[in-house]
């Protein structure tokens, strides 16, 4: 029958559940959405992907009468699939902003990840999981990757040990998954897990097609470092929306038309990395500083088309501030970050505005929680707000001749410095501000930021390998992740980031796009060292 195809999605409206959206329509079903607690009754499956804080999920769901339809069609053993928060929300409580009160089907309570053991929070990335009973949907995924992006989780007890299908490490163990007859949830994101997720879904979607495989056996065992493509896109001189690549932000050809270097079409490279094995895709729009993203819908469409056939992590970057337009409207940074989401993104980077607010704070030593930072991370959660530094050396002879960090340099500057510091610029590299890298850094995580993306203009476009100084300091700095990116040349170079600093992850861009270094060969390199990727 036709009602065989179609999934009732619990949205309640509190972001981004595009990614699941788009996942299952690319398995072939329809959805319909959850108006009313009627609708949970009748649904044949219900997918419930919490997205947001867990008290204001809470409350929408008591609010609309919502949470007393779910817990009887949990009871009745109807078939339910909770994706993130939506597996923490059947739990009795959460301390996320807490304690509040969840649900309440299965005993225990949601803390947050401890960071102090030197595990990074947000958990971000691509990790293994343990399978502790048949799950009927994880099959064969067990010692495979999978994508987590959370602060909160939950752990096993005695108490709810019946509960769990599969267990996660991260500094400690916590509960990845749960099932019990006909009701599964999941702590990752099987709708950004690649092929392994689609495969999850697949067959809670269809039980049919469950054909007892054997759990295929993998290496999986702890977070991935993640290899991540970045594609800095504009318009070109004729307004075609290009992937381009600068030189130490240099993204002119020096011929006599001085043209906009273009390596191609945005949503067709960002298909082709994600079916190359990149644990990540990202878009900076490098001219949003000076375009207002809002107008600039071309850039929302790539992400409408990207995210229906890309099922692992897409950010977007460029123009996230408060901005007036020509007519006098007034769009807050927040409603930019919020279509940005709408249109597919998982994540959100903020690059300019970020060094005004972290300026700001150094200053005043006020959080205001109106900046841009504040603002989004509050409603989206710090895991979804990524901060893009673009950083200049500038060497110094005596470290007391700046009241900034300095380090000492591994090769000399070019009037034999021993020491540098890392100058944040804005709008694209252009003005150089007086706040450094590692200042920044510490300053945007008290802020709110979720993840560091640190650039370096000197290492930009030059293939030479990454500024390891600079990543080692800013990655001892702060304890959230932070992605290597700048420089990248060849295989071994990322190696090398991932031995000599605390990076969790590597990104590049001119090496995909020109073909030299295929995003495998990486992960192959890796992998040869020792060092855990996703396969
Ligand atoms: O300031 O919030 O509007 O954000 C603008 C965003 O655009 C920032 O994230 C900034 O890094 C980026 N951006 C601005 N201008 C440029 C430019 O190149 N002219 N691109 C630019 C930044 C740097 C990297 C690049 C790596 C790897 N691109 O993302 O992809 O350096 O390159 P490689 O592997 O080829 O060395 P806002």
């Amino acid at each position: 029958s036709s009602g065989d195809s179609v999934v009732t999605l619990l949205d309640y409206g509190a972001g981004n559940v595009r990614s699941i959206r788009n996942a299952i329509r690319f398995l072939g079903f329809d959805i319909k959405d959850v108006q009313t607690p009627q609708d949970i009754f009748n649904a044949s499956r219900l997918v419930f992907p919490g997205v947001g804080a867990f008290a204001a999920a809470m409350e929408v769901l008591s609010k609309t009468g919502m949470d007393e339809a779910l817990c009887s069609y949990i009871e009745k053993d109807r078939p339910f699939l909770g994706i993130c928060l939506g597996l923490q929300l059947l739990f009795e409580s959460s301390e996320e902003n807490g304690p509040v009160k969840g649900l309440g089907l299965i005993p225990g309570t949601v803390g947050r990840f401890d960071s102090s053991n030197g595990f990074r929070v947000p958990h971000i990335g691509w990790n293994a999981l343990q399978i502790t009973k048949d799950s009927g949907i994880l099959d064969d995924v067990g010692n495979h990757h999978v994508y987590f992006v959370h602060s909160y989780r939950a752990t096993p007890s005695d108490d709810n040990n019946e509960w769990i299908s599969s267990t996660c490490d991260y500094g400690e163990k916590f509960i990845a998954s749960i099932r019990r007859g006909n009701v599964h949830a999941v702590q990752f994101h099987p709708e950004k897990s690649g092929d392994v997720g689609l495969s999850i879904l697949r067959r809670f979607l269809n039980p049919k097609s469950n054909m007892a495989k054997k759990p295929g056996e993998g290496k999986a065992s702890k977070l991935a470092k993640r290899v991540i493509a970045c594609l800095d896109v504009r318009t070109n001189d004729k307004g075609d929306l290009v992937v381009t690549k600068g030189d130490q932000y240099d993204v002119r050809e020096h011929t006599k038309e001085n043209e906009v270097r273009n390596l191609g079409k945005p949503v067709d490279l960002a298909g082709q990395y994600y079916k190359d094995g990149a644990d990540e895709v990202s878009f900076l729009n490098i001219t949003g500083f000076r375009d207002f993203p809002l107008g600039d819908l071309p850039m929302l469409q790539v992400l409408r088309y990207t995210s229906e056939n890309v099922f692992v992590p897409l950010t977007v970057g460029g123009g996230i501030r408060d901005f007036t337009d020509s007519t006098g409207r007034y769009y807050s940074s927040l409603e930019v970050a919020s279509e940005y989401f709408r249109s597919g993104a998982d994540k959100i980077s903020i690059g300019s505005d970020a060094v005004y607010a972290a300026e700001e704070y150094l200053r005043t030593g006020v959080r205001t929680g109106k900046t841009s930072l504040e603002q989004i991370s509050r409603v989206y959660g710090n895991q979804a707000v990524m901060v893009s530094i673009d950083p200049r050396r500038v060497y110094v002879k005596d470290p007391n001749d700046v009241q900034l960090k300095t380090i000492r340099v591994s090769s000399l500057g070019p009037n034999g410095e021993e020491y540098a510091w890392y100058q944040c610029t804005v709008n694209g590299g252009r003005e150089g501000r007086p706040i450094g890298a590692y200042e920044l850094a510490k300053a945007v995580e008290e802020l709110g930021a979720g993840e560091i993306l640190l650039n370096c203009i000197d290492c930009d476009g030059q293939g030479k390998g990454f500024d390891v100084d600079l990543i080692k300091l800013i990655s001892d700095a702060v304890s959230i992740p932070v992605i290597a990116s700048s420089g990248a040349g060849a295989p071994e170079h990322f190696s090398e980031v991932f031995n000599k600093t605390n990076a969790s992850a590597a990104l590049a861009a001119g090496i995909f796009h020109r073909k030299e270094v295929p995003i495998q060969a990486v992960k192959e390199h890796l992998l040869k060292e020792d060092i855990e990727v996703r396969i």
